[in-house]
């Protein structure tokens, strides 16, 4: 029934394919640290406008915290207006109450990634981001590596890493605010931890803060509530999604030359 392929042609095809494009893409204009919710709307929207956007991502499977809603139930809540962004992402929605709408969550999920696949945006997955590139007081890169090397005993992790250049890295990380942490910790940025559950406050907040925290780099989604202290909003997802488009809008805007390097940082971090 099938093809006659020799078992080394099938691997010779795996190997080829893999490096041509990873070796494309080293450098991009954007790397988008996380494949939650916030960056793969991003990832979107970024691709679609026809920048190179590599997304990464320390799962095998992409999607965060958007495969299921709270306590472990099927349903993913929105609020007015990101029932906007539903539609144009094709994912289906009922409206519950005035302005609440739920979405069955793997539906929902698989249809945001196909999204961001759709537009052109490349993943690497099983990659966990390690450290940030960073020259002139700018971000300029990831450093990454594969993800089972953080799962080795601390004796044998010491494996080095590959750096992958960009013009702006995006933290989609979620609670972990990964790259801002590699930042913080070198005393660079400061960040705060994410407060306690009000989604009123907590979603227009998240949007409000979506910003270039630091020169080169942007965050997005529940990195925000974590870098700036916002309270959290719980299995409501509106909120992850605004953000991830505003990222978008705010990258666009750093390379197009728009906005340059404004220094954010630690005296910027009070809401
Ligand atoms: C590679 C990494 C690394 C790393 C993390 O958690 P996410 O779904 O993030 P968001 O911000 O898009 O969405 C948050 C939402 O899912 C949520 O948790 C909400 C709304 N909570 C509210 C509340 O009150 O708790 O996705 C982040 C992704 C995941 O896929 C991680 O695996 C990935 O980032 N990631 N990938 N290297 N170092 N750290």
């Amino acid at each position: 029934m099938f093809q006659q392929v020799s078992d080394a042609v099938i691997s010779r095809a795996i190997l080829r394919e893999f490096s041509k494009w990873l070796e494309d893409y080293i450098t991009s204009d954007v790397i988008i640290v996380g494949g939650g919710p916030s960056g793969l709307m991003a990832a979107r929207d970024l691709a679609k406008e026809g920048f190179k956007t590599l997304i990464i991502e320390g799962n095998n499977y992409l999607g965060g915290g958007f495969w299921i809603g709270g306590y472990l139930m099927n349903a993913l809540t929105f609020r007015a207006p990101s029932e906007k962004i539903l539609e144009e992402v094709k994912i289906p929605y009922k409206e519950v109450q005035e302005g609440l709408f739920v979405s069955d969550a793997p539906n929902a999920c698989s249809k945001l990634i196909s999204a961001a696949y759709d537009t052109g945006a490349k993943v690497l997955n099983m990659t966990r981001f390690d450290d940030v590139v960073y020259r002139d007081k700018r971000v300029e890169g990831t450093v990454i590596n594969w993800a089972p090397i953080s799962a080795l005993p601390k004796q044998v992790r010491s494996l080095d890493p590959i750096s992958l250049e960009s013009k702006v890295v995006i933290d989609a990380t979620g609670h972990d605010a990964s790259v801002c942490r590699s930042l913080a910790k070198r005393n660079i940025l400061k960040l705060a931890d994410f407060g306690p559950m009000d989604a009123n406050a907590s979603e227009d907040l998240v949007v409000e803060k979506t910003c270039e925290i630091h020169p080169g780099l942007i965050i997005t989604g529940m990195a925000v509530s974590t870098a700036y202290g916002i309270p959290r909003m719980g299995p409501t997802f509106g909120g992850m999604l605004v953000s991830g488009r505003k990222a978008a809008e705010i990258a666009m805007k750093i390379l197009s030359g728009e906005t340059k390097k404004e220094p954010s940082v630690k005296e910027e971090l009070t809401i």
